[in-house]
């Protein structure tokens, strides 16, 4: 049994962090039995979520975990691909993760309006994921911090309604007019996927 350490559920998605959606979609679609707790990032390996228990061992990044049980178990979603779709899977994903992820958290964490949404469920992470009593402010603090550092947290929320257009691939590229982004049956990187981001 896998224990998946992650976030609390938000607004009726199965996670509101794409890297916990994702692990979990992964160990739901290969049937793979796994159990949820919620996470303590003091904790987690790398100091995100999500982190794993399993084996007697604890193991951090959703990527590392998903390679590890591929290895492990085999790899029943994406056997069949091309060497072809195997790249444009990995495009997209590094996509999503590198760049569509920020703009996630800068709506959520610096856009004005996206905080006044986002600060309830902020405050749910307090103090159980983050630990200890740490005012919401100050986490918000931290995350503006990250998101300067990173570079994202430079530009203003004027610019960021127009951005993912402009710097994400088309929503409608040809190879995703197919039933599926890369190959022909299920796999986290189905357009159902890739819109819950
Ligand atoms: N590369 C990591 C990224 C995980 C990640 O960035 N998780 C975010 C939540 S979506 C996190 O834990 N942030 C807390 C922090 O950076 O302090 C993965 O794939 O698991």
């Amino acid at each position: 049994m896998i224990t998946v350490y992650q976030t609390p559920v938000a607004w009726g998605t199965p996670n509101l962090s794409p890297f916990c959606f994702k692990l979990e979609a992964y160990l739901r679609m290969t049937g793979l039995p796994y159990e949820v707790k919620l996470a303590d990032l003091r904790k987690a390996p790398k100091g995100k979520v999500p982190y794993v228990e399993f084996e007697g061992q604890r193991m951090g990044d959703s990527q590392f975990i998903i390679e590890y049980l591929k290895k492990k178990h085999g790899d029943p979603l994406d056997k069949e691909l091309t060497p072809m779709q195997v790249a444009v899977g990995h495009t997209v994903r590094r996509m999503l993760e590198e760049c569509t992820y920020w703009y996630i958290v800068y709506m959520r964490w610096a856009d004005e309006a996206g905080w006044l949404a986002y600060r309830p469920v902020a405050e749910t992470m307090v103090p159980w994921v983050v630990g200890g009593d740490i005012p919401v402010a100050t986490l918000r603090q931290g995350m503006l911090r990250i998101l300067h550092d990173q570079g994202t947290g430079r530009h203003s929320s004027r610019r960021y309604r127009r951005w993912p257009s402009r710097t994400s691939a088309p929503s409608r590229p040809s190879w995703a007019r197919t039933s599926t982004c890369s190959g022909t049956s299920p796999r986290p990187s189905t357009r159902g996927s890739i819109r819950s981001w």
